[in-house]
């Protein structure tokens, strides 16, 4: 045996005094979070879920004789199990009357929508797949110590009906979908689509306020210039929607910006409204904590509400492939979730994921980090209760016509 050998093997013998007599003190694990959140999780109560397995029953019949868990019922309902059932994002209540989207806390909407694509077409199956992949969660978040499904109340509207070869047109459907929304009281949750959809989605919230709202924006292109390929392409919201009088361009935060597709145009716009670019760079070197501290201090000076614009691609490639326009360097995926939490706990009035392209994606694993950011933004709304603050700012709701309750579906039984 080489001497180096000997060496390391005698002095991890057990024999070694100073080994056992550091062990005897046992580590103090209430100081971490995972034993905190073990705690926690006894105070938060499954009503609701004790509630929904008997709802489950009610609607999909008892379970076979032979199956020992009598909360299964015959046809899938609900939750459970992960791989079946008809996706609403995150299982939640299928709002197919859109009318009743006030009585619940928040309202996933669809938009899907690629007509403003510059690169990559395909995020008008956004909104599909990340329902699709949301199926695989449950509302429960330990380290926050939160269950959705306990503390607020969710409902899923399905999609917008969009103009497939008209931005102007879909951008009019898209701004009249979330005024509705917003002005029911309920959070509009936007499943994007292509970032053009970021100008009428901040509009239909804008529409139904006379307060004032700011953009904390995450993205690696700065999406600010007036015009791209003669329209108003993802490559234009903040332009289109910091000319709102009530969307402040100084109160835009766009976090993540760099690298090599950010065109001129953008920056002298940028320049010129003082809007806040905080690069990839600027976040590594201050930290994430401080990055969420400068970025609401920022969009929130002054104003009444808070909008989040989260674009997939401000995540480094190589974790989101299934994206418009992809570029390395970006967020690592615990970064882009922090920030997303950190900013939420100061209260949203608004948000959309947008550019999620199944059709370029991997193994889901891009429309389910879109699920992640929306469940983390959520979860955290909750765990800081700020979920339906915004709600008094909405103080010019707007009410759709809606047709005579004289048709029926196909379907429906006579
Ligand atoms: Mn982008």
């Amino acid at each position: 045996m080489p001497r180096s050998m000997r060496e390391r093997s005698r002095s991890h013998h057990p024999a070694d005094a100073r080994i056992p007599e550091r062990r005897a003190h046992h580590p103090d694990l209430t100081k971490l979070g995972g034993w905190r959140a073990m705690q926690d999780e006894a105070s938060i109560g499954g009503k609701r879920w004790d509630e929904e397995r008997r709802w489950a029953l009610r609607m999909g019949l008892h379970g076979a004789e032979s199956i020992e868990d009598k909360s299964i019922p015959t046809f899938a309902r609900g939750e459970l199990p992960h791989y079946a059932g008809i996706n609403t994002f995150l299982k939640a209540p299928y709002a197919e009357d859109v009318l009743e989207v006030g009585h619940y806390d928040a309202t996933v909407l669809g938009i899907p929508f690629d007509g403003g694509t510059t690169y990559r077409a395909g995020t008008r199956f956004g909104p599909q797949g990340v329902r699709k992949i949301s199926a695989l969660y449950t509302p429960y978040n330990y380290e926050m110590a939160i269950d959705l499904r306990e503390q607020m109340t969710l409902c899923d509207a399905g999609d917008v009906f969009t103009i497939p070869a008209n931005i102007e047109k879909s951008f009019d459907q898209i701004s009249r979908a979330v005024s509705h929304v917003a002005s029911s009281g309920s959070l509009p949750v936007m499943i994007g689509g292509d970032h053009s959809i970021g100008y009428p989605c901040v509009k239909g919230i804008a529409d139904c306020t006379s307060k004032k709202i700011g953009i904390v924006h995450f993205d690696r292109h700065a999406d600010i210039q007036e015009k791209d390929l003669d329209e108003r392409m993802h490559t234009t919201p903040w332009f289109h929607a910091t000319n709102m009088p009530n969307v402040p361009a100084k109160n835009l935060v766009q976090i993540g910006i760099g690298g090599w597709q950010v065109p001129r145009d953008a920056v002298k716009v940028a320049r010129e409204r003082e809007t806040n670019i905080i690069t990839m760079s600027d976040m590594e070197k201050m930290g994430i904590d401080k990055t969420i501290e400068m970025a609401l201090e920022i969009a929130w000076d002054g104003v009444d509400m808070v909008y989040m614009s989260f674009d997939i691609d401000s995540i480094d490639c190589g974790f989101v492939p299934g994206t418009g326009w992809p570029e390395p360097g970006g967020f690592l995926p615990r970064e882009a979730l922090a920030l997303a939490a950190g900013v939420a706990a100061e209260g949203i009035c608004g948000m959309e994921l947008v550019e999620v392209a199944p059709p370029y994606d991997q193994s889901e694993i891009t429309a389910l980090m879109g699920t992640r950011v929306i469940v983390d933004v959520l979860g955290s709304l909750v765990s800081s209760g700020k979920l339906g603050a915004h709600k008094r700012h909405i103080d010019k709701p707007v009410t759709l016509p809606h047709g005579e309750f004289e048709g029926k579906r196909w379907s429906n039984a006579t």
